[in-house]
């Protein structure tokens, strides 16, 4: 919760609309409403979904739904997802001008805008060359049987390619539970393809794929979208604590912050609950901590490495990254049965997602601090030409 009051408070008029704010003095000096709008810093580079926001609730209150229908009906609010495990809140469709009254709301905590992100791969068409060493970088299975551990994909959906063991398919998108873009299924793949002798082999060959699609066919998606699988996720485990959770997410969005958002709150209770979170740290060759949700530190942020173990150039950098994986011509999984190759933070996630499906596979009770304190330990210190206060640290699976 410390992040939350680092935030700083920034309005950004032209979103708002400047004759909708009040111009007299604010109604406290410890509770402003205008300081319960975290709107967009100037520096951001995410877009906002237009009259999208995320509404976390005050501790106090008790019926979070029964709340959220109220308050829709009170301000004229277009009521989206509600969450009630990873976060206490909503998303909604706003008015510009019912924006300043519902931040007035004695059930309000804080609005914040619903940023969109974006997947963290791509395409490098010569990249068909370099398959063998892809390959190479890459821990295949053992060949002795399949990894039985749930593994959430939060991407694009996942195609049912015969490479795949795909237990679960849930849309957050609205746009069907199939995956009509191919990032989510080449993650999947990444993670688990089967060790078959057909097509490719994941590091952990056919853990459970639980696709729960969050980002469009274009590629983007709504954080509220992304909350609202998390808090699903986070509903599994509280129920059923006993069972290894890893959820894996090559997606993100420049926040221009460090402190921390809904979704990042969100993946943090999430992770307390026991869910171990592998995220992309991003491809544009910026310090990872602006990025949302790469800068959450009790996750596992991955950045990018080609064949040569040469820090990948557009893989984001810094101390909030934990370990670096393979991320330059990944071949795996495709739409239609098909193999393709791909280069991302993207790419390099899924090797640290599949390797923790590995090492919770020998150890379920592992917390994720534990987990993620056991891939650093047992990873390889070979990755070259990372920036300065960056971990040279690879994953590394061969161990277990
Ligand atoms: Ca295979
Ligand atoms: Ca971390």
């Amino acid at each position: 919760m410390a992040h939350l009051h680092r935030l700083s408070v920034l309005l950004l008029f032209v979103a708002l609309g400047c004759s909708d704010l009040p111009t007299g003095p604010l109604r406290s000096a410890t509770e402003e409403p205008q300081q319960r709008l975290h709107l967009a810093s100037p520096q951001a580079g995410a877009p906002q979904a237009p009259d999208a926001y995320i509404v976390v609730l005050r501790p106090e209150v008790r019926d979070v739904p029964a709340a959220a229908q109220a308050l829709a009906q009170a301000h004229g609010l277009g009521l989206g997802f509600i969450y009630q495990h990873a976060l206490r809140g909503f998303s909604a469709t706003i008015p510009a001008g019912r924006l300043q009254a519902l931040a007035r709301d004695a059930r309000v905590l804080r609005i914040e805008p619903d940023y969109i992100a974006t997947t963290m791969a791509q395409v490098l068409p010569w990249g068909v060359d370099r398959i063998d060493a892809d390959l190479s970088s890459t821990q295949a299975g053992d060949g002795r049987g399949s990894v039985g551990i749930d593994v959430y994909i939060l991407d694009t959906g996942v195609s049912l390619h015969k490479d795949l063991n795909v237990a679960e398919r849930v849309d957050f998108t609205g746009q069907g539970v199939d995956d009509k873009n191919g990032h989510g299924t080449h993650v999947a793949g990444t993670v688990a393809a089967l060790d078959n002798s057909a097509y490719v082999v994941g590091v952990a060959p056919g853990a459970r794929i639980r696709s729960f699609k969050v980002l469009g066919n274009n590629g983007s998606g709504q954080f509220s979208w992304i909350i609202a699988a998390v808090d699903e996720i986070t509903r599994r485990k509280l129920a059923s604590p006993s069972t290894p959770m890893v959820a894996n997410m090559s997606l993100g969005a420049k926040v221009g912050t460090t402190a921390y958002n809904s979704l990042d709150e969100a993946i943090v209770r999430s992770i307390q609950a026991g869910v171990v979170y592998c995220i992309a740290a991003g491809n544009s060759g910026e310090d990872a901590s602006l990025y949302s949700p790469a800068h959450v530190v009790e996750a596992i942020t991955v950045g990018a490495y080609d064949a040569n173990n040469q820090f990948a150039s557009f893989s984001n950098y810094g101390s909030i990254l934990d370990l670096q994986a393979p991320g330059v011509s990944i071949l795996s999984t495709w739409l239609r049965n098909r193999t393709h190759t791909l280069s991302g933070t993207s790419m390099a996630t899924p090797h640290v997602t599949g390797s923790a499906a590995l090492y919770l596979a020998r150890t379920p009770s592992a917390s994720p601090q534990e987990v993620r304190n056991a891939l650093v330990s047992a990873g390889r210190a070979w990755v070259v030409g990372v920036p300065s206060g960056t971990t040279n640290v690879s994953v590394y699976a061969g161990s277990y």
